[in-house]
């Protein structure tokens, strides 16, 4: 496969970015080669600036769900473009946004749009913070919500990747009040929680963890830890970024059947254009400004264009009752696939899924939080991952990403990717 102009850009870019990106995931580090610069993409196809083609199970980190400029998005965000990209002042859109969130997920009764996870998580833990007077969180190791200084200690997605323990330049103090659990250990949260006796303000966890690599919260483990937050007056916070509008129309937190204190969201809402949200219950949430004394502000928030192409996006699976459940049938084609794969080569890799979310674990052990997770060859992936990439399938590059399908996914595409999933791991046995 030519990606000549890709390496070419990759040198200048290293010239002018930190590590040639703008985020380190893309910088496939993990895989031992050059990123590829893309061009363009449409549907569930990437291309990039060599002209190579490839089917996307990344759609952009998970906004893509429809598959990459569905039309309807494009024209109206190409007609809101022309009324100007962001006002800074109130506009329709933000409450049609809110009140369609609120709509597929009741236990928001009141939201505030950001611009990203990031800013999502951060501001809900300093809300967190002020409703309990409290200052420690609790967070799962393995688990990524953005790279606000207190999330950052033993997270996952790249911090995991690039195998950065805990990130220079966090305070002590801070890293002080950032506790680590172990996913799906209920023990571990019950002992912290002994330990620092009314000190700890929220948990936080992805209820379908995606920056291990893809881990579902264990049902009985997720309700207990509901009840654990409820008696210990810790908010429960479901960090969604990833899994809002993606698993369900109400998220992870409609099929565990479980309320969150408060909600992150990110990705699918923006529909590709930079948002995050959080949102919650109303007497936590109006303890924000200017309804209280909480502060949290941005320029861009709730702008005009990421707020049409949220709407857009969401609007399209709203308007289908049969959406989640049809993509989530449809990938199951792909993984029944890559099952048998594994059972014609005698491989007992671990796939786990969790609707059009999946992650292939170089490890023969169940997945189940981020050490097993840890057990994963990554050096067998690192080859995996380049055997798909010349057999034109586009991966996450790194074992502790998850991959995204889009409703834009065909069968053909899915048959082409378990063609290549065959191949690749016959190919890397010898
Ligand atoms: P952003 O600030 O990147 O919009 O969102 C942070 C975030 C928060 N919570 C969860 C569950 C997330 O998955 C993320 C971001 N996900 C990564 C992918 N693992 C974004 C990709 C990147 O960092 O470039």
């Amino acid at each position: 496969m030519n990606t000549e102009k890709s390496t070419q850009l990759f040198k200048e870019a290293q010239r002018h970015l930190p590590g040639g990106v703008n985020s380190p995931v893309r910088a496939f580090k993990a895989v031992g080669r050059d990123p590829l610069f893309i061009k363009k993409a449409k549907g569930a196809k990437i291309t990039d600036v060599d002209g190579n083609e490839f089917i996307d199970y990344i759609g952009s980190w998970g906004p893509m769900i429809l598959g990459h400029a569905p039309i309807d998005v494009v024209k109206a965000v190409q007609i809101a473009a022309g009324n100007s990209s962001s006002f800074g002042a109130c506009n329709v859109r933000e409450i049609k946004l809110a009140m369609l969130i609120k709509k597929f997920v009741p236990s928001i009764e009141l939201v505030r749009m950001v611009n990203s996870g990031t800013e999502a998580t951060m501001s809900a833990m300093r809300l967190a913070r002020a409703f309990t007077k409290r200052e420690k969180i609790i967070k799962f190791e393995g688990c990524y919500h953005g790279h606000a200084d207190s999330f950052l200690s033993r997270a996952g997605s790249g911090v995991a990747t690039l195998g950065l323990p805990d990130s220079p330049g966090v305070t002590k103090s801070t890293a002080q009040d950032t506790l680590n659990a172990k996913f799906n250990d209920l023990r571990s949260v019950q002992d912290l929680i002994e330990k620092n006796k009314d000190e700890i303000a929220a948990v936080f966890i992805e209820p379908v963890a995606g920056n291990m690599g893809l881990v579902e919260a264990d049902k009985r483990f997720l309700k207990s830890l509901r009840e654990l937050c409820t008696a210990e007056n810790i908010l429960l916070v479901f960090d969604e970024v990833m899994t809002g509008f993606r698993l369900a129309k109400g998220g992870a937190q409609e099929i565990y059947g479980i309320k969150p204190d408060l909600t992150a969201l990110g990705k699918i809402i923006g529909g590709g254009l930079p948002v995050g949200a959080y949102g919650g219950r109303r007497e936590i949430m109006e303890m924000i400004a200017p309804a209280g004394t909480v502060y949290q502000a941005g320029t861009l928030s709730g702008n005009p264009l990421a707020m049409t192409a949220g709407l857009e996006t969401l609007n399209v699976s709203d308007s289908d009752e049969d959406f989640y459940t049809d993509l989530s049938e449809s990938c199951e084609y792909l993984y029944e696939g890559i099952r048998n794969n594994l059972k014609e080569l005698d491989l007992n890799y671990t796939l786990n899924s969790s609707g059009s979310m999946f992650t292939l674990f170089f490890t023969n052990e169940k997945v189940t939080d981020f050490d097993s997770a840890k057990t994963s060859d990554t050096k067998l992936f690192s080859a995996y991952f380049n055997q798909m990439l010349e057999s034109g399938i586009y991966l996450p590059p790194s074992q502790f990403e998850a991959c995204f399908v889009s409703a834009a996914h065909t069968k053909l595409d899915f048959d082409k990717t378990i063609k290549a999933n065959y191949r690749a791991l016959r190919n890397i046995q010898k």
